[in-house]
This record gives C-alpha cells, structure tokens and sequence, in this order.
C-alpha cells in the first residue's frame, strides 16, 4: 500500500508559499561565490558519451540491425517516463500517488534513464522550484545557456544550492522502501539497467555486435539525457509566457516533444502540483500523461492532482504575457 504521506516542506503545492520566485530573499544570490572548481572526470565521460553517442547514431544507418534501433527508440521512451512520470511528476512534485507496483516500474524505468537516484534528482529539482533561478538553483539559468545545460554537471555545486538545500524536506522519499533501494544499491543497479543490459539484449537475441549495441545504446542514454537537459536550458530561455511573464520558464513546443511532454514550462512553475504540467493539447504532446492516465485507469495511479479551469483563467488574466488564447475570448472578467 502507498504511505499515506503529507506534503513536507519543499513539496511543491497549492498552498506552498514558497514556490514564489518572489518569496526568494535576496541572500540566496551570491555572485561572487561563484567560483568554477571543474571535475575532469565529468568533462571526460560526457565529452566520451556525446562522441560515441554520434558514432552510435552512425552505426545506426549503417551496421545495425532494425531491431537494436527499435529497441533504443523504445528504451528511450520508457527510461523518459523514468524521469517524467517517475522522478519529475511522481516524486519530486508529488502530483499524483501510486501503488507499489507502478513505483517499481518507475524505478526500473528511472534506473534506465541513469540521472542519479530518484531521491538526489528530487532534492535537486525541489531546490531548483523553491529557489528558481538563483545561486541556489543547481542550474541557475541566469548563469547562461551552457551552465543550465550541462555545464552544472560539470563543476561543483555553488555554496547556496548545499545550503539553502538542507532545507528540503525528503522524508518522504526516505519512507518509500524502493527508493531507498535503489539509492543504497545504485553503484549496482545502474550498471546493469543501464548499460549491462541493453548491449546484452541485442547481441543474445538478435545476434548484434558489441560495437553496434553498446555504442547504439550510448546514443539512446545521450538522447535521454540532452532531452532533459533542455527543460532546463532552452524551456527556460525560449518560448512564450501566457501564465506568468514575471519568471523566464517558458512554453516550448520542440522540448516537448523531445522530453515525452515537459516542455510546457511556464504552466509548470506557475503550477508544479499539476500532474499533467500543462494545461492544454494533453496527448498529443504529453506521453506521460497518457502513461499516467493508463495507470489511473487500471488503480496503480490515483489522487492525480490538476488545476481548475478558473483559476488558470484568472491567473492568465492577472500575470501573463498574452499569448493565451483566453484573450481571443473577449470576455476577460
Ligand atoms: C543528470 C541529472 O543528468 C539531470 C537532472 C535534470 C533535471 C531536469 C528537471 C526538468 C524537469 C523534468 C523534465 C524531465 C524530462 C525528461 C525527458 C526524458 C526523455 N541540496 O552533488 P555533490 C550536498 S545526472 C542539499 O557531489 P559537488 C550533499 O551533502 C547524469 N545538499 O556536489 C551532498 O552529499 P550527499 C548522470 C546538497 O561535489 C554533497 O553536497 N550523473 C545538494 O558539488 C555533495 O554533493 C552524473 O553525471 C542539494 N541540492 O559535485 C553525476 N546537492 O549526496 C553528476 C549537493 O552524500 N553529478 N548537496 O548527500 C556530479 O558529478 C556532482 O553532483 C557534481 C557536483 C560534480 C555536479
Ligand atoms: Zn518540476
Ligand atoms: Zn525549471
């Protein structure tokens, strides 16, 4: 049975006064302690991954077999849900509960996805919610495109993200067994998951090569993570604003697709506790929230959280750009 849990602080809710970028004192910004300690071991393995992931992407038009492609594509996809359905929407944001079965799928899929145990992801993207864009954001996008790409990844932390972060609450996370799981058993499990067992897959049952396997699946990991990591970059820099134009987090079409539906980042910051994190074309740019729909269908998902028409109406009216198209209705009460 799914814990009966309560939104700690840090869970990003309808009456969290704190998901306000307006809220954030001015102390959390600490330009001069910006200091860029690189970690060379981090610059290798991506530098390495991006150049084998477009040898992969070669072996994929030319050497590979159909099969192992399909299998990356459908990879790919179920490690995304990992994130989306999972880490992002399930755990992070708490926008919808789930029995045990679909949380073990979750972090089968999450696993997959290999961007850290659901419980480090959470607490990173709780601080990025609660102090969006400052020095204690992990990838504080007023530090340029690069930085909330990747670049974050590629250096220490800044100070403020370490301890403005102790103040997220992640008991919840803690209580979930299989989260602390697949935290304490990582190092092990993500191997496999990840890497082990989609090179093996391809070369037992279809006869593929190592080189085409492994380097094929580099590419789906690669894809997997660029796709993420342009919510933080391009969704926070390009795109409109009909919810909220006072934050830069926007509306963008080409993450969404890429990212199985989270893309819509303006509606999402305005409102995280939204399980669907946009308002409208649901399904046809919105895989996970199909996938979640499903699961609720069948009873592994439930209390899904949303957001009333009205008051996506009446914060339209009150803080967006103008971009909606409630401003085509001509009643605007
Ligand atoms: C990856 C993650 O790629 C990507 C996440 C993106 C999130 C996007 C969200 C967008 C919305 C959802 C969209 C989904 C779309 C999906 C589409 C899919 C198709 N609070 O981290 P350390 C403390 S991962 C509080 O080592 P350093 C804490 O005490 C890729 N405290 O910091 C911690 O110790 P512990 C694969 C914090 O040394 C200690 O500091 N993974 C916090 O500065 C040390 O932590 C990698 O490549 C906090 N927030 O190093 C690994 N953070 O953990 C990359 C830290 O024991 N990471 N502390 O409690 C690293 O190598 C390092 O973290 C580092 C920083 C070098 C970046
Ligand atoms: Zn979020
Ligand atoms: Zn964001």
């Amino acid at each position: 049975m799914a814990p009966n849990i309560s939104f700690p602080t840090g869970v990003l809710h309808e009456n969290d006064d704190e998901v306000s970028p307006m809220g954030i004192p001015p102390e959390v910004n600490k330009p001069d302690d910006r200091k860029l300690q690189l970690v060379w071991r981090n610059i290798i393995l991506f530098a390495y991954l991006h150049l084998t992931a477009l040898y992969g992407v070669w072996l994929m038009f030319t050497s590979a077999k159909l099969a192992t492609s399909v299998m990356a594509i459908l990879l790919y996809q179920l490690g995304g849900l990992g994130i989306t359905a999972g880490a992002h929407r399930l755990w992070a944001h708490r926008s919808y509960k789930a029995k045990w079965p679909l949380r073990l799928l979750l972090t089968f899929f999450n696993t997959l996805a290999f961007e850290d145990s659901v419980i480090d992801w959470a607490r990173d993207h709780r601080v990025h919610h609660k102090f969006s864009e400052t020095d204690a954001d992990p990838h504080n996008a007023k530090r340029g495109f690069f930085f909330s790409h990747v670049g974050w990844l590629l250096c220490r932390k800044h100070p403020q993200v370490k301890e403005k972060g102790k103040q997220i609450d992640l008991s919840d996370l803690w209580a979930d067994p299989i989260l602390k799981y697949q935290k304490k058993y990582y190092n092990y499990l993500m191997p496999l998951v990840c890497f082990v067992m989609p090179t093996v897959i391809p070369m037992y049952f279809w006869g593929e090569t190592f080189k085409n396997a492994f380097c094929v699946n580099l590419f789906r990991y690669c894809l997997t993570l660029n796709a993420t990591w342009l919510v933080n970059s391009a969704a926070h820099f390009f795109g409109d604003k009909p919810y909220d134009k006072f934050i830069n987090p926007a509306e963008n079409f080409a993450v969404a697709v890429l990212a199985l539906g989270e893309g819509w980042h303006n509606y999402h910051h305005t409102f995280p506790w939204d399980y669907k994190t946009a308002e409208l074309g649901k399904y046809n740019v919105n895989f996970s929230c199909a996938f979640i729909d499903f699961f609720a269908k069948i009873g592994w998902a439930y209390d899904l959280k949303t957001v009333s028409e009205e008051m996506i109406k009446k914060r339209v009216l009150r803080t967006g750009d103008g971009s909606h198209e409630i401003w085509g209705w001509g009643d605007k009460d």
